[in-house]
């Protein structure tokens, strides 16, 4: 449709897809963004507004596993890129309902892979003419590597062991792709990342969940003892680093992506309820609290819940510079204040 290199971005009106595309479009100029998603509930109201404003953005609703879709899409768009995010992504939706994690995060990742192959190669470990650059870039979790005890990291070199329906769905959609590049030489990199947190994060995850909880005085749902920790990436950064793995990384390779910024869930609704505290002290009067923070409440917990993830990302730091730009304190007051403000505009109209 015009000079600019085609990228299609799976999932790019989820949380992290959507924030990766508003950081591409406002940073490059040579590419045209093709967004595919089917829309499913986590996926991000009004996103087509913001994202509507850049010339270059093209959004197609559909699922990644319509191989006639799919095929369509890379023969209509050129396309010379593709940043995979779509995934069914909240670890308690598959435990009740594991089917479509298989369909979508599987079957999914295949069909779009097999397109790739297909458009991008003449055969194994040929190259068409001109297709040289194209790469697929496979965005993946740290939930693949299973749970860690107390101490140590997780490594490029730790071995997989996903212990819910979602993590090995995730882990098998990795093999795959590890697959496409070792037999047919397909030009791929995967990033690992831990867990992320911002704006236009759905409300089903835990950070938003606190912050709802405590601005409407609910209670704020701890699962299990609380001692489970996670290691905290804000979105931007997460953003930054699929940006310098797509354009430099080296086919074939994994890269993980964390922020060494690990507290345990009690610990993390302290702080934003300390926040909270700070930022709506007459929600806190009104409700008779001294703190948001005593809305805390212990529930059951998740069944095969990893107790510990924490990332060992110096490969990509050493190899590509990448640091996490975003202090925690910082990235968490800015995306309370966002929720804030989106719960109160959800009041008012
Ligand atoms: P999300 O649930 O917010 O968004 C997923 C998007 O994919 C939604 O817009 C949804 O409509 C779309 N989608 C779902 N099924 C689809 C299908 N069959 N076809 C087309 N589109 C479909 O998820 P997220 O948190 O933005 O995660 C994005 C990716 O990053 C996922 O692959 C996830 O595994 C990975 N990841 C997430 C985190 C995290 O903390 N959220 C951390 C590491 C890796
Ligand atoms: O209400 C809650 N109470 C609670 O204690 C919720 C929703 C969660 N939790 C706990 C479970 C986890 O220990 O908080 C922690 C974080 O939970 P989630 O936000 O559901 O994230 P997690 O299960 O760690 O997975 C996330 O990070 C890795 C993303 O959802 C995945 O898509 C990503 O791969």
């Amino acid at each position: 449709t015009s000079d600019k290199k085609a990228i299609l971005v799976t999932g790019g009106s989820g949380f992290i897809g959507s924030n990766f595309i508003l950081h591409v479009l406002s940073k490059y100029d040579g590419y045209h963004i093709v967004n595919l998603d089917k829309l499913t509930y986590a996926s991000v109201k009004d996103f087509g507004i913001e994202a509507g404003r850049f010339p270059n953005y093209t959004f197609l609703r559909g699922v990644i596993e319509n191989k006639e879709l799919v095929d369509f899409v890379f023969s209509t768009f050129d396309i010379r890129g593709v940043i995979h995010f779509a995934a069914e992504s909240h670890v308690d939706n598959s435990i009740a309902n594991p089917a479509v994690f298989m369909e979508t995060n599987i079957l999914g990742t295949f069909t779009l892979l097999n397109a790739a192959l297909n458009h991008w190669m003449g055969g194994p470990g040929k190259v068409k003419p001109g297709y040289e650059e194209c790469r697929f870039h496979h965005v993946s979790t740290d939930e693949v590597y299973g749970a860690l005890g107390e101490t140590g990291k997780f490594t490029e070199e730790s071995s997989y062991a996903p212990n819910s329906p979602y993590s090995a769905s995730k882990a098998s959609s990795d093999m795959i792709v590890r697959s496409f590049n070792r037999t047919y030489g397909l030009n791929t990199v995967i990033t690992n990342c831990s867990n992320n947190y911002g704006p236009r994060q759905h409300d089903e995850k835990f950070i938003p969940t606190i912050i709802r909880s405590a601005l409407n005085v609910k209670k704020i749902p701890i699962y299990g003892n609380g001692q489970n920790v996670r290691d905290w990436l804000h979105v931007q950064d997460h953003a930054e680093a699929i940006d310098l793995v797509f354009h430099r990384g080296v086919s074939g390779e994994t890269y993980n992506v964390g922020s060494d910024n690990e507290w345990n869930n009690i610990q993390l609704a302290e702080q934003i309820c300390a926040i909270l505290d700070d930022l709506a002290p007459e929600t806190l009067r009104e409700a008779g609290l001294n703190s948001f923070s005593e809305l805390m409440e212990f529930v059951k917990d998740r069944p095969g819940h990893d107790w510990r993830y924490a990332i060992d990302s110096s490969k990509l730091q050493n190899e590509m510079g990448w640091r996490p730009r975003i202090a925690f304190q910082d990235g968490l007051r800015q995306t309370i204040e966002w929720y804030k403000t989106r719960y109160q505009d959800l009041v008012m109209s």
